[in-house]
């Protein structure tokens, strides 16, 4: 049985499709981790502490999620946190052909299972990147991430401008 998953991610920042699937995992196994990824290709508006600090306050309520980040291969965290299996929400067919890609992948390199969730209606066509071009143009993002998450965009985005 199954019995510690990883929701892996950059979180950049998080929103309300991100803490959909992590909520649904922790009704499903019994222990998970969120794994904040750095990931060097991407541009990250926020740093890797400030994305664990963001997803550490609003997890703060589910007693079975703790919040880590990571470097390297995905597998190499797992192996070294005992992990068995890997989620990851799918929002539409276009996310499917890399992440099954990656989910063969990992597979090949520890012995872990990759979950697929699949994104609640309500969150289906929220990704952080449009989130942050969105607010970029002065757009009102309430509602698709916490309020304190939104704030902290705002007042990023304002910083940059400035
Ligand atoms: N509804 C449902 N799920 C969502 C939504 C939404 N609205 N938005 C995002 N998600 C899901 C994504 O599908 C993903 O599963 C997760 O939430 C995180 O999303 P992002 O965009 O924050 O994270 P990504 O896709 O940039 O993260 C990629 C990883 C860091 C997981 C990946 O690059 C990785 O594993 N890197 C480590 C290096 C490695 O091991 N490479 C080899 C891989 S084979």
């Amino acid at each position: 049985r199954l019995h510690r998953a990883v929701c892996p991610g950059s979180f950049d920042p998080v929103t309300n499709g991100h803490l959909d699937i992590i909520e649904r995992s922790a009704k499903l196994f019994d222990e998970v981790v969120v794994a904040v990824g750095v990931n060097k290709s991407k541009n990250r508006l926020f740093t890797p502490e400030e994305r664990i600090d963001m997803l550490t306050r609003a997890c703060s309520t589910w007693g079975n999620v703790r919040v880590d980040g990571f470097t390297g291969l995905l597998t190499d965290f797992c192996r070294e946190h005992e992990i068995d299996a890997i989620v990851k929400g799918l929002r539409a067919v276009s996310d499917f052909d890399y992440e099954l890609q990656m989910a063969q992948m990992n597979s090949s390199l520890a012995p872990v299972e990759t979950v697929f969730v699949p994104t609640s209606p309500e969150w289906s066509f929220l990704a952080s990147s449009l989130v942050k071009e969105v607010a970029t143009f002065g757009g009102d993002v309430s509602g698709l991430l916490p309020e304190f998450v939104r704030d902290l965009l705002v007042a990023r985005l304002a910083e940059r401008e400035g």
